[in-house]
Formats: C-alpha cells, structure tokens, sequence
C-alpha cells in the first residue's frame, strides 16, 4: 500500500461514566498507543487523538442515580480518565471532551449539512412515554422482555443476551427504568439518517476496502445482508447536542450521530492549543491523509457504516481508512463486567503496580482476531519470567559486567566471530521484523518478536561466556560486551512503543544523551556507542512480583464472583468474619404483621405487603410470590429489619425487608416468625 503522507490515529471516545477498566486498554487504546509511537519513531507525521463521550443516556441514566448534573459526572471522569491514561503512558496528541462548546458547535454543522444534502428525512414515530417522569423513554431508559430471545432487562435499543438491536416498541412488558412504572405509547417526530437509501453507496466502499481485519469486514457484509434500516439521529432528551432546527428546541442529537465527530473537535482544539488554528484541515480535509480508528468490536456499525456515511454525507472530509477493530479481553475467565464491578480498574491497578507489565502482557495477549483472557497469574508469570528474567537481566548482567570489569565504560570490539555475527545480524533485522508486525496491527507477534530479541541476547551472552574469556581472551571479552551494550541500546529503542517507562530508564542507564523518544527506529538494528562511553547508574528495570500480591487479586476477583454466584446459588457455609455486639444491635429487627398483600403485575416472584409495625403501617416488596399466596400471608406475623434504607423495587417503594430462610437449590423459603402470638412492633434481639 501507498506510503500515506499522514497518518490521524483516533481510539474510541469512552463514556465518562466511569474509571476505565483493562477491557477498554486492551481494545482500543494500548493497541492505538503502541501503534502511535511506532510511527513517531519512524518519524512519520502521525497525530493521535481522543477525548470523553460525554452525552447519550448512558451518562444520564449514571447522574440520576447518583442524584447529580451530568456534567458533574463528565467533568470528573473526564479527569479520572485523563489521568490515568498519562499514568499508563497513553501519548495523546490531545484528549478532549464532546460537551465543550466547539464540538457542540462542530456536531451542529454536520448536521445541518447532512440536512440540507439529503442524507435525513423527517419521519413520525411512536415511542414509548413515562406518564410518571414526564418523558419519552429513549434508548436505555426502557427496559423489558427481548422479543427475540425473551431475556429480561432488555434495553430499548438492544438485548444484551441475544445481541440484536431493537426498536423499543418490540420489548415484551416494558418499564420505565427510572420508576417502574408501564410506559404509554405516544407519538413523536425525528429525523433518520438514510441508510437504506445509501446502502449500495456504503457497499461500494467497503468493498475497497480488502485490507480490513476479516471480523471488520464480516461483521459489517452480516449486518447489511438484511438489508440496512434508516436510524433515527435525534432523541427526546435534554442532555446533549441540541438539534438546530426549529420545532426540535426539546431535541438533541443522538450521542451516536455527535460522538464520533468528536474526533474532528478534538483535532480542532489541537491545532488551536498548538497555535496553528487550521492545521486540523491537513488531516481531515486532505486526501494524503490515513485516518485510522481503534475501537472495540461492539463500536464496528457506528465506525464502519453510520460514521463513513455522515463524512461522506458532509463531503469535506477524509474517510476511515483502516479500523482495526479489537474483540474483547475477559478476565480470569469470566466476562468483565461494570456493573457486577468484575473488572480489574486502571486507576487502582496504577496505585499498585508500574504501567509497563501491563502493557507487556496486555500487548501479548492482545484480543486481536478472538476474545482474549486476562489472569494474574499470566501477569506475574510474564512479568517475573520474561520482563525480569529475561530483558531485565541481560541489560542488567551486561552491564554491571561493563561496570565491574571495564571501569563503567563500553569497550571497543576485536575480531567478530560466528556468534557475534549473527548477533549482530539478528539486532539489526530487528526493526523490520516488529516494524512489520505493527504496521499491520499485529501486536502480538511485535512483541514475542521483541522478546525473542531479548531471549537470543541472553543466550549469546551465557554462549560468548564473558567471565571465562575475560581472562582467557580480553579482546573477545570486550567484543561479547560492546556487542552486548548495542543491543541493549537497540532494545530500548525497539521497546519503547510497548514499554515506554522502561525503554525511557534503561535510556538513562545508559547514560546517552536526548530522549529515547526521538530516536529514528531503524537505528535500533546499528545500534552502536562512541569509543569510551561511560555508563550511568545502574538500576532494576522490572522488580518481580510476588505470589501473596497475585493471591490476593485473584482473591478479590473470587469474591466478586462468589458474591454474584451466591445471589443464585447454595451458601450453606457459616461464615468466619465476625461482627461485634454494637454492630449486630445496629440492625433493629421488628416482629409485623401483615395487613395486606399482593402481587407485583408482570413479575414472577415480587409480592408487595402492606404491614403494621407497632403504630407504623409500611409497605414492603418481597420475592415470595412463588412460594406464599396472598390469602397465606395476610395476617401472619413476620420478622423485618425495620431500620434498612429505603429502596425501589420495580419502581416500588420498600421500606424494611423481612425475613426468610431458602432452601439450598433457592427454589423453596419460609417465612421467620415467632413461636407465641406477640403485639406487632415488639423488638427482636
Ligand atoms: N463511547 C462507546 C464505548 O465507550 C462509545 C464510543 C464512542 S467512539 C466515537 O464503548
Ligand atoms: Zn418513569
């Protein structure tokens, strides 16, 4: 393929909603990284940009249950975000945020242009409607039963089960997620954006475009083999871009029409921040450009048919030529998951340990043709016996060898021999051999490559024995190190893309000057030293990592799961934490009775009771529709604990919890009570 003359490298905008996790550094942003600084080191004109999606209803839905404006969320996970991206060696050209003003701005004019282009039409829609919060229930703030899977929690745009996106009007009995309560349908009016229309003109370029990753290409041929349906871009809601037509003032852009131009605004406030306002047109509006996205396989539709549509809708712009999509990294075998808090949190991974093991082991284990599996013990396994025993000590046997017995300075060589030869051999193909790798997006064989490297070093060094030949044969013993000294110098320019914190160090060791940021990548493979140079301090590059430290991750991981399963399943063991007497006397147990009862409509097993606690009449939602009729309940005494937070159950109010005993298979319960007919309200201790 033709040498681009620029190269504008984006990773997916995460949603500010939440620290970021390994799931998101193994898909769209380790790989962007490493790619990004491969080609700097090629000295190729390579921007890489990001920034936060700050709009859409996953920010919302997380505000309203933390009881906060959005923007409160978004700024402070702008930041979070921020943060601990710099801390893991994330090298952003720029990282912005899509409810700033310019990208309002920007979001606007696409659309408009879209607009007046003909790429949307105005359609009537119906929608379902919460009479209770007064709104239209879009995308994710309705939920019910998959009309094709029949799954419960359906969102209103997709099933999480089955995978298929629906129209919320399909889901089998919906709730408004926010109260509970059954939404109305009403009818309503937004603009699509064509896709059916545009379908052979969207084929046409994908068919170009044969270079793509096959689960790319596959993903996208599945999706329009049925034939694309027209998306609707605005929604009934107040947070987000607003939509600049009049009769819409109540409307805003869906966040998946503004989210990725969120890549144009952040280039934009680039070139601003730098000083040269128009320098973002190079890399959008030139055709020389090579606009590449990384994002995770759920993103693929967004990137590689609606966005490529809107660019070519507007005209102006260059469109996606490569989108390296990523399938998806689980951990210790099970599924990450954000809201079962099972993942492995990049800002408390960074209190614990350095970002470069890391990056090493996510870069080998790399989800890039399947779904891929993080476990601690490959972490620490690939840390102790490859970073450490491998890399770390031969530049550390090299040169506490060079600081021993050369007075800290790199000798000059003698006569080469086989060995050295193909040492030096090796080194020098190098730079190709891993440079090819990247360029094609392969990180993985980048770094076993890179590794191999390391591994032949140390062989070459137990082979040329340097402690035998330093009193048998100075000259080759001053060869086997300077040869060695290279390669240390080649290998902390070859390792900085993935290991950018270590390469830096080991540049120091090595005492040369500048930064080992600006070095051209083919000098890697002549890596050579002036006569003499002296070594700086000597320092550990990876400390191992010990087996309590792991334990006690997997541990952590263990009793989330647990937790989870326990939920479910059989917990017949007594636990060994203790509490102490004033913590069990905080939980202010209350015999009731039970005045009345009733099912929970559409539910299986919710029952609501209506109970006396002393003078107190409360309501309570209980799952016991399965095992206790109404009839059975009503005027039975029961156990609650009266002082528990209040909480909506389905959008019902519960305040107090009673209870009950379940049997091992959880398929059975019974209800606590007391043995004698006692007044309701008395204290249970
Ligand atoms: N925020 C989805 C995600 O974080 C979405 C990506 C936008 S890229 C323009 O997975
Ligand atoms: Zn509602």
């Amino acid at each position: 393929m033709k040498q681009a003359k620029r190269l504008l490298v984006t990773s997916a905008l995460p949603y500010a909603n939440g620290p970021i996790h390994l799931g998101h550094l193994a898909g769209a942003y380790l790989p962007a990284d490493i790619y990004v600084r491969y080609q700097r080191a090629m000295k190729r004109d390579v921007i890489y940009i990001c920034g936060s999606d700050e709009h859409g209803v996953p920010i919302t839905i997380y505000a309203e249950r933390q009881g906060v404006p959005p923007r409160e969320v978004v700024e402070k996970y702008r930041e979070n975000h921020r943060k601990s991206f710099a801390e893991f060696g994330m090298s952003f050209d720029n990282y912005s945020g899509t409810s700033k003003p310019l990208h309002h701005e920007i979001s606007q004019g696409f659309f408009l242009k879209l607009h007046e282009k003909g790429y949307l039409s105005e359609k009537k829609v119906v929608q379902f409607y919460c009479t209770h919060c007064d709104r239209f229930l879009a995308d994710r703030y309705v939920e019910g039963e998959c009309p094709n899977c029949h799954a419960e929690g359906a969102r209103g745009d997709q099933c999480d089960s089955c995978g298929r996106s629906l129209d919320q009007i399909q889901l089998i009995n919906p709730y408004c997620v926010t109260c509970g309560n059954k939404p109305e349908i009403r009818e309503t009016h937004h603009w699509f954006i064509n896709l059916k229309k545009f379908q052979p003109k969207i084929k046409a370029w994908l068919d170009t475009k044969t270079h793509w990753k096959d689960n790319v290409k596959n993903f996208c041929y599945g999706w329009m083999e049925s034939g694309l349906e027209d998306r609707a871009v605005t929604r009934d809601l107040k947070w987000g871009v607003p939509v600049p037509l009049k009769g819409y003032e109540n409307k805003v852009l869906y966040v998946w029409f503004d989210a990725p131009i969120g890549y144009i605004s952040s280039t934009v406030e680039w070139a601003e921040k730098i000083g040269q306002p128009d320098k973002w047109r190079e890399y959008w509006q030139d055709e020389d450009t090579r606009l590449i996205h990384f994002i995770g396989k759920d993103n693929i539709v967004f990137h590689a048919i609606i966005w490529p549509l809107i660019l070519m809708g507007h005209g102006e712009y260059v469109l996606p030529a490569d989108i390296p999509a990523n399938e998806f990294l689980n951990l210790e075998g099970n599924k990450l998951s954000t809201s079962k808090n099972y993942a492995v949190w990049l800002d408390e991974y960074l209190q614990k340990f350095p970002p470069d093991p890391l990056r090493y082991c996510l870069a080998v284990n790399a989800p890039e043709t399947k779904d891929s599996d993080f476990l601690w013990k490959d972490f620490q396994a690939r840390n102790n016996n490859e970073l450490a025993d491998i890399l770390g000590n031969f530049v550390n046997r090299t040169l506490t060898f060079i600081n021993k017995n050369f007075d800290r300075k790199i000798p000059a060589p003698g006569p080469l021999d086989d060995l050295d030869k193909e040492m030096l051999s090796r080194l020098k193909q190098a730079p190709e051999k891993i440079g090819n790798n990247l360029e094609a997006f392969q990180v993985r064989k980048a770094a076993a490559e890179f590794m191999d490297l390391a591994r032949f070093a140390n062989k070459y060094f137990n082979d040329q024995e340097p402690w035998i030949t330093k009193k048998a044969d100075i000259t080759k013993c001053a060869t086997t190190m300077n040869i060695c000294a290279r390669v240390c110098k080649g290998l902390a320019i070859l390792m900085q893309p993935i290991l950018p914190f270590s390469a830096d160090k080991l540049w120091s060791i090595l005492n040369i000057e500048g930064s080992v940021l600006d070095q051209t990548w083919s000098d890697a493979g002549q890596a050579h030293f002036d006569d003499g140079h002296s070594i700086g301090k000597l320092e550990i590059l990876f400390n191992k990592i010990e087996d309590d430290v792991i334990e006690a991750e997997i541990e952590k991981l263990q009793k989330i799961s647990e937790k989870q399963s326990d939920k479910q399943g059989e917990d017949t063991q007594v636990t060994n934490e203790k509490i102490s007497f004033e913590e069990f006397q905080k939980i202010d147990l209350r015999l009731a009775k039970v005045l009345e009862a009733e099912k929970v409509e559409k539910t299986d097993k919710l029952m609501k009771l209506k109970i006396q606690v002393g003078s107190e009449t409360r309501q309570i939602v209980a799952g016991i529709a399965q095992q206790y009729t109404p009839e059975q309940l009503v005027g039975k005494s029961i156990i609650v604990v009266a002082n528990l937070e209040p909480a909506k159950i389905r959008g019902i109010e519960s305040n107090g919890m009673l209870l009950a005993a379940r049997s091992a298979d959880q398929d059975d319960l019974a209800l606590l009570t007391v043995e004698k007919d006692f007044e309701s309200g008395i204290r249970i201790s």
